[in-house]
């Protein structure tokens, strides 16, 4: 393990140092606003230490007999050297000669990596929000892992971006995503909800007409509610459809999930949501499904611009750390949840304390 000392003028040009020097893994343990030496740190702007951690190179040369080298400064040497070099403590710590809140902190952070990383967090993702925590722990809280659990957890939800008090608070919205993820059955639920509890005037429309059975699935549904059904076989009969329904205070547009010759293509959809521009689009993803899937996912359904994520699954899975995956990457806020094949019970508002709560809470040792 090697720790060192950086001072630079700001933050982002000390944690430049950092990477530079001890490469892309490493983790920031602490951050202080320090004064610069002499008379010049009295009058001048303040500056920033950052003190770091980095695993061992592969093959370092040894320090004879463990002690400090003439080359490396000691511990105990003044903490401000200039930015461009680092300060290294020993080139090779023994873990005693660590201060004591360092080696501390650095095992509780990498516990609350692999933590993350157990639950499917993606590792860069992972470090960056322990090293937040860790930025903004106050110095007496550094060996307090509970402190450091709880500074990762509001570093989660800061990932999740605020969205409306009711995520349907629009008119039109279309349902857009892969094949079987549960556009339909999440429409299904959203209907009920809407039209009985929030007694909303609902209209459905489905323009997932490749398969009989979508077609049926939606009608069913729909009869069951006596809500009114528009099936649409081209995105030129859209409009149309959307014009009859004029009385609906929310119309549910459910879609295809795939995309080839058969089915309505991503493009034509992407055509006809360009030109009503009242629709909004919800893009349904399982949280089943990989995190590299849900990337790529998200990439192709990105040519819809869609406006929110509807994260369905979450009963079949125990690692919701692709969702905070894609969160991140999105930017995007989150509207609703679905835990469950019941129409309309397993549906929830997205809540970020309950994703924070999927991914650390199961196995909490704080
Ligand atoms: N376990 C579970 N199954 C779901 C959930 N939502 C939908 N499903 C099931 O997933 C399957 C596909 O759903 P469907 O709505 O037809 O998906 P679509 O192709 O995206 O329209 C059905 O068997 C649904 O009952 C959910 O939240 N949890
Ligand atoms: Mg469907």
């Amino acid at each position: 393990m090697r720790i060192r000392r950086y001072v630079a003028t700001s933050l982002p040009e000390a944690v430049a140092q950092v990477r530079k020097d001890l490469g892309p893994e490493a983790m920031i343990l602490e951050v202080r606003r320090v004064r610069a030496p002499g008379l010049r740190g009295w009058f001048g702007r303040r500056r920033v230490e950052v003190t770091a951690v980095a695993a061992e190179r592969p093959s370092p040369a040894p320090v004879a007999g463990g002690s400090l080298s003439a080359a490396a400064p000691p511990a105990a040497a003044p903490a401000h050297p200039p930015a461009q070099r680092a300060a290294p403590i020993t080139a090779a710590p023994p873990e005693e000669l660590l201060p004591e809140r360092w080696r501390r902190a650095s095992s509780l952070a990498r516990e609350q990596v692999e933590r993350l990383v157990e639950q499917g967090v993606r590792l860069a993702l992972a470090r960056t929000l322990v090293e937040r925590a860790l930025a903004e722990l106050p110095e007496g809280e550094l060996g307090d892992g509970q402190a450091l659990s709880a500074g990762v957890r509001r570093e989660i939800l800061r990932l999740f971006p605020a969205r409306p008090a009711d995520p349907l608070a629009g008119r039109i919205f279309a349902f857009v995503g892969p094949t079987g993820v549960g556009k339909t059955t999440t429409i299904a639920k959203l209907a009920a909800v809407y039209s009985l509890q929030k007694a909303k005037r609902v209209a459905l429309v489905t323009a997932d007409t490749y398969r009989i059975a979508a077609v049926e699935q939606l009608k069913r549904y729909a009869e069951i509610l006596r809500l009114p059904l528009e099936v649409v076989f081209t995105p030129e009969d859209l409009p149309a459809a959307l014009a009859r329904q004029k009385e609906a205070d929310l119309i549910l547009v459910d879609t295809a999930g795939r995309s080839p010759a058969q089915g309505m293509h991503l493009a034509e959809l992407r055509s006809f949501l360009a030109r009503c521009p009242e629709v909004q689009t919800v893009l349904v993803l399982s949280a089943t499904t990989k995190s590299a899937d849900l990337d790529q996912v998200f990439e192709r359904f990105s040519a819809l611009a869609p406006d929110q994520l509807v994260f369905t699954k979450l009963d079949e899975t125990t690692s919701a750390g692709s969702l905070l995956n894609l969160v991140e990457r999105a930017r995007m806020p989150v509207g609703y949840l679905t835990n469950g094949q019941n129409v309309p019970d397993d549906l929830e508002l997205a809540r970020p304390e309950r994703l924070a709560e999927l991914i650390l809470g199961g196995n909490s040792r704080a």
